[in-house]
């Protein structure tokens, strides 16, 4: 027996990869970013940018090799658009990106910062230029949505977090056409008490579709007397009925550990958005805001998170 517990994620070394001062124009802070594989192997970002007012909008940068020399839009590439769609008075935050392969397009699920707190919003996008924009698709309050890549029995599903105080859990609902949505289903709930995912929990990255479920890396909210924490923990979900759980991790496998992520405009934070998986079919890199002031890149193993995954199951029914 050693006093080391096991780490899943290699931290990049020259982390963070991207902050404000990369940024091509004057910004405040970046961070959570949505992420996708391009067909041609390039890595894409779309990163959220909180302007010197407070309010955010969405930017793309590409980098071939998914570490450095990031190409970054010389301007915003999504913004709020309040005069169409008023949700988005206070901006637009978190996106999630999943590829649809029936539409061929990707789907960016987003937070619109409206009056009444975050709803969640949806847009289509063939080249993360043009977006085509449904609008609110859950009222506020909402967020940590994420779609995914496939019907299940010929419903779209959307995974999100509703607030229903005092706990907010992550739900599961369905839709015929992206745009009217019901058949809901809570999905995972947070645990009480002194638990590191007690109260508040929510969708990180999109699930990870794997032979054995959806992987699901998911955030957790500790109140401490100094304030929040957001750690990350793991869960893995039936494949055909994702919003059945079949395994919960009892431990958070990643936490604000470093300065970066310890120290920003909230302090520690760790909040990822967005992954990719490599060629390789195992290799994963989380691409995570950074105590809400920058992005850091962390690179795990799929089959090393299901391995930890079978041998730290929640056996406690303990909510
Ligand atoms: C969450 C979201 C994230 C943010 C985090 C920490 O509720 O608003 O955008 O990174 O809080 O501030």
């Amino acid at each position: 027996m050693t006093n080391q517990h096991q780490e899943l994620f290699r931290r990049q070394k020259t982390n963070p990869i991207l902050s404000a001062t990369n940024w091509p124009y004057p910004i405040n802070s970046v961070f959570n970013p949505g992420a996708t594989l391009l067909p041609d192997g390039t890595t894409l970002l779309l990163c959220r940018v909180e302007d010197r007012r407070g309010h955010s909008h969405l930017t793309v940068a590409r980098s071939t090799n998914g570490v450095d020399n990031w190409q970054i839009e010389s301007r915003p590439t999504f913004r709020a658009d309040p005069e169409q769609f008023p949700e988005e008075l206070w901006g637009i935050e978190d996106p999630r990106i999943t590829y649809v392969p029936e539409l061929s397009k990707y789907a960016v699920v987003y937070t619109a910062f409206t009056r009444d707190g975050p709803g969640v919003s949806l847009a289509l996008t063939e080249d993360f230029h043009k977006f085509e924009r449904y609008g609110v698709i859950m009222p506020p309050e909402d967020k940590d949505a994420a779609l995914l890549p496939y019907r299940i029995e010929g419903q779209w599903a959307l995974i999100h977090r509703p607030v229903s105080a005092p706990r907010a859990h992550m739900w599961l609902s369905y839709s015929p056409d992206l745009r009217h949505w019901g058949n809901h289903k809570l999905m995972l709930e947070a645990r009480r008490g002194a638990w590191w995912d007690a109260n508040k929990i929510g969708l990180s990255p999109p699930p990870i579709e794997t032979p054995q479920g959806w992987l699901v890396i998911y955030h957790g909210v500790r109140h401490t007397a100094s304030g929040c924490i957001y750690r990350l923990g793991l869960a893995l979900f039936d494949l055909y009925a994702p919003e059945h759980c079949l395994k919960r991790g009892d431990e958070w496998i990643f936490g604000p550990q470093e300065t970066y992520e310890q120290r920003g405009d909230v302090d520690n934070v760790v909040f990822p958005c967005g992954y990719t998986l490599a060629p390789d079919g195992d290799t994963v890199r989380v691409y995570y805001g950074a105590a809400d002031t920058s992005i850091g890149l962390a690179t795990g193993s799929l089959r090393a998170m299901l391995e930890w995954l079978e041998n730290h199951q929640s056996k406690i029914v303990d909510r």
